[in-house]
């Protein structure tokens, strides 16, 4: 069967499922194309040192092949070993050369102490930092092994412990490069769909009675997206605060990758499934916007921003950027990562 392209599909789709053209869902989902190419738009990499979480498939995948191809150093973290070891080896048949694979469990904190421990046993400074691992939609039931919920202690409060744990490693890169390293945080546009009135409902973060009262009010895929656009938005959040307390030594930013097919969907019915497989452009088109992030001559341009598909400064609605809610989360953060 022949089928018109991904981005043809994408426009019938809009029609089908009657989304305002140009409206905000639309150009999420099926932005205009890209006029960045990594391949012949990012420098030369040589002598960069650079950590991707989440490396093994999907958007993390691409984001470190095009390094490696740019002959950045890179470290490949993953939670399994098998997976980021064949990744490994995948990655050295397309670029010919090795990545070097670090074990960490996003969604368990004292996983994240030893992964920093032994990235700057090897390192004495980071360039950029990738936070893009994280998982979309699992069993409300599971949860991180400190408890929490498993979206948002995987992608917010792992990284955000990850980042503070590499912070002298950032800033030597500073110290040493004179050019200020990078934290690029991948988000989406998800963060739409966190609550609209309070964004992020800290009950609904932690397993207990108080998560299941919560939970009871919403439907199972109502709190599921929920906690999904609450990780999300916190991730904005972060990158914001990084942004902000440290600008002497790094640039954050946070950014919806573009919806691309990958393994995240695969929580998803199967009708959507389908109908994403068709629409949807590939994975690599997932790692244009970080890595225009991650290598662009002008860093200065892109802290504190959020960016859209594909390599565009766009605008966060007003809730990510809340001072209120940023301090109110950093400092829920904080509490939880004590001790580890
Ligand atoms: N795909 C899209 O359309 C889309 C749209 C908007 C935003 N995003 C965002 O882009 C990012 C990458 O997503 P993707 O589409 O590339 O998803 P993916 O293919 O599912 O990749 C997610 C990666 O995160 C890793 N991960 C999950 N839990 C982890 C943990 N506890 N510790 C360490 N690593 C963990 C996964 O490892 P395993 O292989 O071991 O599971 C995998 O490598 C996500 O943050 C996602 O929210 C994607
Ligand atoms: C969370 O998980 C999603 C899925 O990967 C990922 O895209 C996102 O980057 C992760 N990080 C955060 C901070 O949510
Ligand atoms: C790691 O991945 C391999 C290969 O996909 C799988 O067989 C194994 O069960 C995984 N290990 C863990 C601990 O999840
Ligand atoms: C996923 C995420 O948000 N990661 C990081 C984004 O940037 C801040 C710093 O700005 C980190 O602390 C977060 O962990």
């Amino acid at each position: 069967m022949n089928l018109p392209p991904p981005s043809r599909m994408g426009n019938l789709l809009v029609k089908i499922i009657k989304i305002a053209p140009n409206s905000s869902l639309s150009t999420d989902l099926y932005p205009p194309p890209s006029k960045f190419e990594p391949e012949r738009d990012m420098p030369d990499l040589t002598g960069k040192i650079i950590l991707v979480t989440g490396g093994n498939t999907g958007i993390g995948y691409h984001t470190v092949k095009y390094l490696l191809l740019k002959n950045a150093r890179v470290y490949l973290a993953a939670r399994n070993k098998t997976k980021g070891e064949d990744a490994i080896q995948k990655l050295e048949k397309e670029t010919g050369k090795q990545a070097i694979f670090l074990q960490l469990d996003l969604a368990d904190l004292r996983s994240v102490r030893r992964a920093a421990t032994s990235f700057l046993e090897c390192e004495s400074r980071l360039d950029v930092l990738f936070n893009n691992g994280g998982v979309m939609l699992p069993p409300l039931a599971e949860f991180t092994a400190q408890n929490q919920d498993l979206q948002f202690g995987t992608n917010v409060t792992g990284h955000y412990f990850l980042t503070q744990l590499l912070l002298p490693a950032l800033s030597a890169s500073y110290e040493a490069t004179n050019v200020r390293a990078r934290v690029i945080n991948t988000s989406s546009s998800g963060y739409k769909v966190a609550s609209p009135r309070t964004g992020i409902d800290f009950v609904s973060l932690e397993g207990g009675p108080e998560r299941d009262a919560w939970l009871s009010k919403l439907s199972t895929s109502a709190a599921g997206w929920r906690l999904y656009g609450e990780s999300k938005l916190g991730n904005i959040l972060l990158s914001n605060y990084l942004a902000r307390m440290h600008s002497d030594v790094l640039v954050s930013c946070a950014l919806h990758p573009g919806s691309v097919r990958t393994d995240l969907q695969k929580t998803l019915p199967s009708w959507i499934q389908f109908l994403l497989d068709l629409s949807l452009p590939p994975a690599s088109m997932g790692a244009y916007t970080q890595l225009w992030a991650g290598t662009t001559a002008e860093p200065e341009n892109i802290n504190g921003k959020y960016l859209i598909p594909w390599a565009r400064i766009g605008q966060a609605d007003t809730i990510a950027s809340s001072r209120k809610l940023e301090d109110q989360m950093i400092l829920w953060l904080k509490q939880k990562v004590e001790g580890f």
